[in-house]
């Protein structure tokens, strides 16, 4: 049997992550294929997510504070190192489960995923090449151009760390009135309507730092758009379910993907 698609779903904390995974979860699930939610994060004090497999069952980030003597930010970095030992023996409670595609659902602080060493080893134990990543954008800082745009720096920080197909996904899209979404379009289908939205926004003795950092991200191909999901209304998911297809089929035009053709 191949080994199951698995998505790392990561951003900055209260992005959506946890509920995107839910609400994604029981789409594949009402669709007729089979998934598998994994609580990645040590910390999590979410009492109405119930993942199918929960690496607080090895590693509770309470614990590592009182055995360490660590805060609760120490403590998710000696908890990282933790579950990496651990690593082999969650996948196998994965494998158990024999499901199509696993979803991941990763600590709040984007960093503690995507910054530490043991990270990667993690990612690679757990899935090696058939994983991917779907970074969230959180409309509260992506409504605004340079919001947006510094998002799209952390995104792009993130897929130079874990070299992984990667999904941008605009989350919670319903809270977003009508013009700011026909806005945030405008910008994935045009990059020169987002370069003048930037410098309309910028103060002008910081100009050149804003045309310098859209110059890199351009020429990095990191411009590339942004889906917009909301897990309260469940729109998006199709889209973002036919995105996951393709990455795992390998479909070339895909990789690196980032934002999911609406086609
Ligand atoms: N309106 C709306 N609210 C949402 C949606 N998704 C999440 N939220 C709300 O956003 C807040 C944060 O959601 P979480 O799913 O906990 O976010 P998270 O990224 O897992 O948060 P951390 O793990 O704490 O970093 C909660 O109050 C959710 O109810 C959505 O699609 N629409
Ligand atoms: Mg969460």
């Amino acid at each position: 049997m191949e080994e199951p698609g698995t998505v790392y779903f990561t951003g900055t904390a209260g992005a959506g992550k946890t509920t995107l995974v839910q609400a994604y979860a029981a789409w594949l699930k009402s669709a007729g294929y089979d998934a598998t939610v994994v609580n990645l994060d040590p910390g999590s004090e979410a009492t109405d997510f119930e993942p199918d497999v929960d690496v607080r069952e090895w590693v509770r980030l309470a614990d590592v504070m009182d055995e360490y003597g660590l805060g609760p930010n120490g403590a998710q970095v000696a908890a990282a190192d933790l579950i990496t030992i651990k690593i082999f023996e969650i996948k196998q409670a994965v494998q158990e489960l024999k499901s199509d595609y696993v979803l991941i659902d990763t600590p709040g602080q984007v960093e503690l995923f995507a910054f530490r060493e043991s990270s990667k080893a993690m990612v690679e134990a757990l899935s090696g090449d058939r994983s991917a990543i779907a970074f969230l954008f959180d409309p509260a800082l992506a409504a605004r151009p340079t919001g947006y745009v510094s998002l799209l720096m952390l995104a792009a920080t993130v897929e130079f760390r874990l070299r992984l197909p990667m999904m941008h996904l605009l989350s919670k899209a319903d809270i977003l009135p009508a013009d700011r979404l026909a806005q945030i379009a405008s910008w994935v289908e045009d990059s020169s309507a987002l370069y003048e939205a930037i410098t309309a926004e910028t103060p002008t003795p910081d100009l050149q730092m804003s045309t310098e950092v859209f110059r890199a991200l351009e020429s990095m191909g990191a411009l590339a758009g942004t889906l917009p999901v909301s897990a309260k209304e469940g729109t998006g998911l199709e889209v973002l379910y036919r995105s996951c297809q393709a990455i795992f089929a390998g479909s070339e035009d895909l990789e690196p993907s980032h934002a999911p053709s609406e086609e």
